[in-house]
């Protein structure tokens, strides 16, 4: 795995999950959304995963909403945006195939079926592939999330079978802790690590309680890090997360101590093929 000099830092600020009523300071509206995007990108962030909210506060996968977000984040930050393709388990197949029509600079691509708490968060082969071609005639950089080990067998598969992504580098999210999943600590994440194509580069979240050893367990293993309201809600025991520029600021602080500072968007955008500064504008579907 080549070792980076430096750290990819990806929040993720909202996430389908937490209801805007239990979590009053999770961003929702598209003005808070810009505005947390602004905050996390001035202490370290280079890439925002995005999951949107409709009118009524809840998870929604509407296309012209989708394309609106794209277009206020390229024009009001110089992040990396990364649509949300597993957006709420309730979701349908085609609602989640739609939103690569908002041409984002990346999207997420989950590599295989998880029980999720107790819903289950359903990814066919089919879909799989679907997801991936996709991504491949619209240039966009799929991030690869990973759930639990032997979706990093389903990565291979993929890879072998349809090629390497748009971009031509292989990038891969290990989502750890999840209910369901893979256990967020350290052993786990070296036994992840270990499957990971080679020349791939990894980031890695814990959710919860796992958080804070995933994030240590990365960053000493050469991964990346990705933070954000989307994965936790709990900055320290019996303290909720003021914010997710907090969050970001705390990764960015210990990425450093790792000698290991956060990358700037640009720099990130090389690592992972994204093309263009504000990405990829002028491809039309
Ligand atoms: N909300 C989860 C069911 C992704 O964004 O691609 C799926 C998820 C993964 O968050
Ligand atoms: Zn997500």
């Amino acid at each position: 795995m080549p070792q980076s000099t430096g750290t990819i830092i990806t929040v993720a600020p909202t996430g389908a999950e937490h209801a805007k009523p239990d979590v009053p300071n999770l961003p929702v509206t598209l003005a808070e959304l810009v505005s947390t995007a602004q905050d996390c990108e001035r202490v370290g962030a280079a890439m925002i995963h995005v999951h949107i909210r409709g009118e009524d506060t809840r998870p929604t996968l509407d296309l012209g909403r989708l394309k609106d977000t794209v277009a206020a984040l390229r024009e009001q930050t110089n992040l990396i945006v990364q649509l949300s393709t597993g957006g709420a388990v309730t979701d349908p197949e085609a609602d989640r195939l739609r939103v690569l029509d908002a041409l984002p600079d990346s999207a997420s691509c989950t590599m295989g079926t998880v029980n999720f708490g107790d819903d289950v968060f359903l990814n066919r082969w089919e879909f799989i592939v679907e997801l991936h071609q996709r991504m491949l005639e619209r240039g966009i950089v799929p991030e690869y999330e990973i759930f639990d080990l032997g979706q990093l067998s389903t990565l291979r598969r993929l890879l072998d079978k349809h090629g390497l992504p748009a971009g031509g580098h292989v990038h891969v999210d290990l989502v750890m802790g999840v209910p369901g999943g893979m256990p967020g600590d350290a052993e786990t994440l070296v036994a992840a690590m270990r499957l990971v194509p080679d020349g791939a580069t990894f980031s890695a979240t814990g959710v919860g309680r796992a958080t804070l050893p995933v994030m240590l367990a990365s960053l000493s293993a050469g991964g990346h890090l990705r933070v954000g309201m989307e994965d936790t809600i709990t900055y320290a025991r019996g303290e909720r997360v003021k914010d997710n520029a907090q969050l970001v600021a705390r990764a960015a602080g210990l990425a450093r101590i790792a000698q290991r500072p956060p990358l700037a968007a640009g720099q990130v955008r090389e690592l992972l093929g994204v093309k263009g500064e504000k990405g990829l504008a002028d491809v039309a579907v």
